[in-house]
């Protein structure tokens, strides 16, 4: 067994601000979609692709990690929907547990069932709390997983889920709204932990503006992670290397 060194999570770690793109393998497949994001993405000086999704199938998600490391430099996570989700292709994986749910499937018995094959595979692993929060609709990882997500208002079991989290030994913290979330994780969920616990965190769910990535940023958010916005309008990297350019000269 030997894990790659904490190269990704040192980067994490480095700065605040920095977005991941969310590819999904259902949707971004071909060559020619690959060859398109990571050529905008680049020119965007996007810090990371992450990889996965509640639904997705091992070849469609061997296949995504592979055209993306044939065609980009920018690293490539997996941030898995389940066991099955795994390629040895990529540089580090987000040992996700579900901790905001009381489903053990999600909390246990999906890294038992990979253990063996993660023992072999040469990836940075990363022990991250996931934290599912209402993000106004109901969300395919809240289905899927059968667990209820933190209510917006619940500050207290926000930071407490994270605190018990990180006592456990989990490294990051990933707070996301789902896929196409109509609102955000609360900005207060972040700087409360953020106050009482010197850990990298992610957010995601629902982020189509620049506004809300530096809001993000500014509340204290390592990576931001934006999926179906870019999806849908790919100009949007534009946007983000004008505001990367000018956040770089401020
Ligand atoms: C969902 O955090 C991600 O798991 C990204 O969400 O697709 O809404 O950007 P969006």
């Amino acid at each position: 067994m030997k894990f790659r060194s904490e190269n990704i999570y040192n980067k994490f770690l480095s700065s605040l601000g920095q977005i991941a793109i969310l590819v999904d393998p259902e949707k971004t497949n071909t060559l020619e979609q690959i060859k398109k994001l990571t050529k905008k993405a680049a020119f965007a000086k996007i810090d990371y692709f992450f990889v996965g999704g509640s639904t997705v199938s091992r070849n469609d998600l061997e296949k995504t990690v592979h055209l993306l490391k044939q065609n980009t430099t920018i690293p490539v996570v997996l941030f898995p929907g389940g066991s099955h989700q795994l390629s040895n292709e990529a540089d580090a994986l987000l040992y996700l547990s579900l901790v905001s749910g009381r489903n053990p499937d999600y909390l246990i018995t999906h890294h038992v069932n990979s253990a063996q094959e993660i023992a072999k595979m040469n990836i940075e692993l990363i022990p991250t709390a996931y934290i599912l929060v209402d993000g106004g609709t109901k969300s395919s990882v809240a289905y899927i997983s059968q667990t209820t997500p933190i209510p917006r208002e619940q500050n207290s079991i926000a930071l407490n889920t994270a605190l018990a989290a990180i006592f456990q030994g989990k490294k990051l913290v990933y707070f996301d709204a789902g896929s196409g979330a109509k609102e955000l994780v609360p900005f207060q969920f972040v700087e409360q932990l953020k106050k009482a616990a010197d850990i990298p965190i992610i957010i995601g769910g629902g982020i189509k503006s620049l506004s809300e990535i530096e809001a993000f940023k500014r509340s204290g958010v390592n990576v931001i992670v934006i999926g179906n916005h870019i999806e849908e309008n790919i100009d949007f990297l534009l946007d983000i290397q004008n505001y990367k350019l000018s956040s770089s000269t401020l």
